[in-house]
């Protein structure tokens, strides 16, 4: 199968990508359910210790300080939270580090 198209290398079809072995990486919907699994209180609000928890299952390098910052970064009303809503934001800052599951 012809896979690069060298008139348009951009126009590279989705059906050419291969499901390769190893990490692959976390979708932001996989992201935010593992968040939520980490809410082991199941107050519906992640502390900064279940942050600190789920960064770690992630592989984040320092956890603790990766939770610090997605803590800081993500709740919007300051209670030391990130709630349900806030989650969204959270999600996205994890994003950016391209986080792998597999
Ligand atoms: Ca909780
Ligand atoms: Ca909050």
């Amino acid at each position: 199968m012809l896979c690069f198209n060298h008139s348009s290398p951009k126009s590279i079809s989705s059906t050419c990508r291969r499901k390769t072995p190893g990490p692959v990486p976390i979708t932001e919907a996989q992201l935010k359910a593992t968040f939520k699994s980490f809410d082991v209180n199941k107050d519906g609000r992640l502390s900064k210790e279940e942050l600190r928890n789920a960064f770690a299952s992630l592989g984040a390098y320092i956890p603790r300080w990766r939770a610090s910052r997605g803590l800081s970064l993500a709740d919007g009303n300051g209670d030391g939270y990130v709630s349900d809503d806030e989650l969204d934001d959270l999600v996205k800052y994890a994003m950016k580090y391209g986080y792998t599951i597999g």
